[in-house]
């Protein structure tokens, strides 16, 4: 259901609009001031806003310019509805903002068409607010396990890495012997476990964490906030969860282990330098045994 705003000083214009709007199943909200106004508008999910010009605290011009710059998420559509029928007041109203104009006196058929047009363009957004909603998430996510791909954990350590007086923890995980799995059960077996163990390494972290598919079988964990030690503690509990779980897929069953390399990001340090540390601590869990966290 649609919200509109009813933005007007005059009383029996509000409860005249509000009769007829709920009668169209619209739901509808009052306002009797532009700062009143102003704050439904940023507060209420408001989809079309029917906004007079002359109202105390705010015009409906002013109104209209400060709706825009707030730059809300959802699109407000506004009909300034005024006595003031100049060709040049529809301009300046449209030149500030509004979507479309109505003059006083209207016939409610009149608003009801001009409705039916703002519904067809806020249905159209709200359809490309969707579809770029699934794209965006598409196009961050690794499609097999559907944690961050690579390019999308490098951007956010990225971002992270602005605030130098944080420090984060990095962890690099490679399954073990992941090739015998391949080998062994085929490709698909081993496509099911890469989805298991990213589900249990994101079991693992805090919401604040992130988890991407780093390389084939290999995952980058970001913790914000944590230095080396309790990151090495986090790396801990990850491994300890693959290492005990079954993992059962079709009707097979076998026990997994991966290799860990901790390191952390802070002030005067690089992601590369940090990432290549990580690196170097798996590779030496790598040779000294498998199924190991070094920092
Ligand atoms: P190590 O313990 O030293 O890490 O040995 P490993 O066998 O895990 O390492 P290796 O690098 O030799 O093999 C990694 C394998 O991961 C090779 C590749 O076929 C497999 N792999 C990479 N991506 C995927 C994928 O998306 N699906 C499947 N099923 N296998 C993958
Ligand atoms: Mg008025
Ligand atoms: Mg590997
Ligand atoms: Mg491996």
């Amino acid at each position: 259901m649609f919200k509109i705003l009813i933005a007007d000083d005059d009383k029996d214009m509000r409860e005249n609009m509000r009769f007829f709007l709920e009668k169209l199943n619209y739901d509808i909200i009052e306002a009797s001031n532009g700062i009143d106004a102003l704050e439904k508008i940023k507060n209420d999910n408001i989809s079309i806003a029917l906004i007079d010009w002359l109202m105390p605290g705010l015009t409906g011009i002013e109104l209209c310019k400060k709706t825009r710059e707030l730059n809300l998420d959802n699109y407000v559509y506004i009909i300034i509805v005024t006595g003031k029928s100049e060709k040049e007041d529809t301009l300046e109203a449209l030149h500030h903002g509004a979507d479309d104009y109505i003059v006083k006196p209207f016939s409610f058929k009149e608003l009801k068409i001009r409705l039916f047009s703002a519904e067809r363009i806020i249905k159209l957004e709200n359809k490309l607010k969707e579809a770029y909603a699934r794209l965006y998430n598409d196009a961050i996510h690794d499609f097999l396990t559907g944690v961050l791909n690579r390019r999308s954990i490098m951007s956010e350590l990225e971002s992270l890495s602005n605030n130098p007086n944080d420090e984060i923890g990095i962890i690099i995980i490679d399954i073990d012997n992941f090739k015998k799995i391949n080998d062994t059960y085929g490709h698909l077996v081993g496509d099911e476990v890469l989805k298991e163990i990213s589900n249990i390494i994101s079991k693992s972290l805090r919401k604040d964490d992130y988890v991407g598919r780093y390389g084939g079988e290999e995952f980058l964990v970001i913790l914000p906030k944590l230095n080396i030690n309790e990151s090495f503690t986090v790396a801990e509990r990850i491994r300890n969860s693959i290492a005990n779980h079954n993992f059962h897929i079709g009707d097979i069953d076998f026990k997994i282990t991966v290799s860990l390399g901790v390191s952390s990001l802070k002030k005067f340090k690089n992601i590369k330098d940090a990432l290549n540390e990580a690196d170097k601590a798996l590779y030496v869990a790598k040779r000294t045994g498998k199924n190991k966290t070094v920092i």
